[in-house]
């Protein structure tokens, strides 16, 4: 594993896609700023100094999209760790009280993938609505080098799951930290919008409704 510094960059997701394939498996860009952080869908993310602003490349001998939700039980992990209790959010948010604590973006580039996380650590202010920090949960600041820590074994637990396709033992955990699962939502996806109730997910992380659709990406909003 190696780790690549830096102080700002537009996004660690842009930078790692650039250097990804003259890399090794499990390299990690992190920024203390970024520029031009991004969502999906180019949203733009906050990026201040304070928060952890990393980039994962992997080179996984499989693709899915399971691989998103496997990360936010990392996170999930990693804030329980510092004492935050947080919940999922269908397909790459973690919710504390249903504000967002952090953002995972999956990206493929070629045979590597590079993911994106996005945690709000010592944040206190910034330009975007219904956010929350480890900062403003527990009204202590944090070393960041102390969460990165954590976060990376935390990357590497989940992410050996994975690799072995123990499926079954990442969508049952995950579906038990959800706070997707059970409410009414509405899904907006690129071809459609669909409702429903959220009732559970697959092995490859897509959503099933109680109507029967399946979604493998979209925006969530919860209704009750
Ligand atoms: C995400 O997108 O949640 C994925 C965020 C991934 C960010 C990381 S940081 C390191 C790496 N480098 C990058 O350039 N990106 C990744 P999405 O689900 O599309 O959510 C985006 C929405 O979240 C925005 O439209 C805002 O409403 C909101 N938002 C923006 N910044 C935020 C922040 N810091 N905390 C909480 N919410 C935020």
């Amino acid at each position: 594993m190696k780790i690549i510094k830096l102080d700002t960059v537009e996004s660690t997701n842009e930078y790692a896609k650039k250097i990804a394939s003259k890399c090794e498996n499990f390299t990690i860009i992190l920024a203390k700023k970024q520029r031009s952080g991004r969502g999906r869908l180019n949203r733009k993310w906050e990026s201040p100094e304070g928060g952890l602003w990393i980039s994962v490349i992997l080179k996984p001998n499989f693709f899915s999209s399971l691989l998103s939700l496997d990360t936010g039980l990392a996170v999930l992990k990693t804030l329980k760790i510092f004492g935050i209790d947080s919940k999922l959010k269908w397909p790459n948010d973690l919710l504390v009280s249903e504000k967002k604590i952090c953002g995972i973006l999956l990206e493929k580039s070629s045979e590597n993938v590079i993911i994106g996380i996005g945690l709000n650590v010592n944040i206190s202010k910034m330009n975007t609505e219904n956010w929350t920090s480890m900062l403003m949960e527990s009204k202590k600041r944090f070393n960041l080098e102390e969460v990165l820590d954590v976060l990376i074994n935390n990357i590497k637990h989940y992410y050996n799951l994975y690799e072995k396709k123990e499926f079954s033992k990442i969508t049952e955990e995950w579906k038990q930290n959800s706070c997707t699962l059970g409410k009414n939502v509405i899904v907006e996806t690129i071809p459609e919008t669909l409702s429903g109730k959220a009732i559970d997910i697959d092995e490859n992380g897509f959503l099933i409704l109680d109507n029967g659709k399946k979604i493998n990406a979209g925006d969530v909003v919860h209704l009750r």
